[in-house]
């Protein structure tokens, strides 16, 4: 029972030694290099600078243990009170590299990620339990071959404390809706990783204008904006149809997906090409999805919460329908179930995390903003009592995650 109340985070990120050691060989983004450090109390040191998104100005951001060294890790759990973190590498991945620069370095790396849960500290109020799990990778790149992608996931599920992978948007270069991709989602269903959904590349900067903003635009909107094309569009190709175990969690409380639900499922029934594609209205695939609870708000995960919560009103009881005949009109109404019952409903599929070591504070403080608001918005959700704010804080993750 004690286990119940454990505070887990899905949502933390490592540049393991082995691939910031790759970056610092490159030259151009994604890359790790040194400058003399222009702060006057460094006595002339250099520092080291991380240069990962596109348009990013090139001086990059700095960068240092608290990506790769596990013991930082390890100290910011315990100034932030979390038990366990399940730990996934950062963007860009593998997805710059050659296939078969990609699979070796997967392969690697994801041997580098056990080592790196299965040698760290048992949980002292459940020794059972490591404190690090993790998401392993696959070669998810251009040209990727088939082999390599299953026999990666073959050897992620020899490695006790993976869990599950971290995906990028790009799948093999056509995106997550490729039918390329089936045997991949067919194998990954069979095995119950769960699949981490997490956005790099952000939407056409052009959007963002020609003021300085500095990585606002891009991490607050293009970022989610990408997560929810990505997942969009496995949902219009089926894959959830087809593929009802796979288990898929979004990044961000998934980008815009909760709220542009039913707009979708409007623009669907009303599309000629894909009216009657689908076996259930758009609003039901919310339900087999899960999100993390990384919104910064209490009213943004009540609303998330909601929209999850009422996907059982758009489940279709005859989800094969004969030809011709789509799902427009056999959705039960949204109000089918109060709304006391769809927030408690929607917190089962939410999950905590931090986005750890991305949006440190600007000053030195014990504890990062970012973290106390994402744990405050769990606090402050109306509806959800402390058995909700328990799931969400850790309970939802042991299940998902087979930590029990
Ligand atoms: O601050 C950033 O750029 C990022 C990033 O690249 N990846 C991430 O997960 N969070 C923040």
């Amino acid at each position: 029972m004690a286990a119940q109340r454990l505070l887990v985070d899905v949502h933390s990120h490592v540049y393991l030694p082995r691939y910031a050691s790759f970056l610092r060989s490159r030259t151009s983004a994604p890359r790790i290099f040194s400058r003399p450090n222009p702060n006057p109390l460094a006595n002339g040191k250099s520092e080291e600078r991380l240069l990962i998104l596109d348009n990013e100005p090139s001086v990059g951001r700095p960068i240092g243990p608290q990506y790769w060294d596990r013991e930082e890790k390890l100290k910011f759990m315990d100034r932030h009170g979390i038990d366990i973190s399940i730990i996934s590498s950062a963007n860009p991945w593998l997805d710059f590299l050659p296939a078969s620069t990609a699979h070796e370095l997967a392969r690697e790396l994801n041997t580098d990620l056990e080592t790196y849960c299965s040698t760290a500290p048992s949980l002292a109020s459940a020794p059972s339990l490591k404190r690090l799990y993790g998401f392993g990778l696959l070669p998810l790149v251009t040209f990727a071959s088939m082999t390599s992608l299953l026999d990666t996931i073959d050897q992620i599920l020899t490695l006790p404390h993976l869990r599950g992978i971290i995906m990028g948007t790009k799948g093999v270069g056509r995106g997550l809706d490729d039918p390329a991709l089936e045997p991949v989602w067919h194998v990954l269903a069979q095995s119950g990783l769960v699949v981490f959904l997490h956005p790099h590349y952000g939407v056409d900067g052009q959007a963002w204008g020609e003021q300085e903003n500095g990585h606002v635009l891009p991490l607050a909107l293009g970022f989610p904006f990408e997560t929810t094309t990505a997942i969009t569009r496995m949902i219009l190709s089926g894959v959830f149809d087809r593929h009802p175990t796979l288990h898929v969690l979004l990044a961000h409380s998934g980008g815009t997906l909760p709220l542009l639900s039913s707009r979708l499922a409007s623009c669907i029934a009303h599309d000629p090409i894909v009216a009657s594609r689908l076996q259930h209205d758009a609003r039901h695939y919310l339900g087999k999805l899960y999100f993390d609870a990384v919104a910064y708000g209490a009213e943004e995960l009540g609303f998330v919460s909601d929209a999850i919560g009422r996907a059982g009103a758009f489940t279709n009881p005859n989800p094969n329908p004969s030809e011709g005949e789509g799902v427009v009109g056999h959705t039960a109404n949204s109000r089918g179930v109060g709304l006391e019952v769809r927030r408690i409903v929607g917190s089962a599929r939410m999950l905590f995390g931090t986005d750890h070591p991305f949006f440190p504070p600007l000053e030195e403080t014990e504890r990062w903003m970012s973290v106390v608001e994402n744990l405050d918005a769990i606090d402050g959700v109306d509806g959800w009592g402390q058995e909700e704010k328990d799931a969400v804080r850790g309970g939802n993750a042991l299940k998902l995650f087979g930590l029990s």
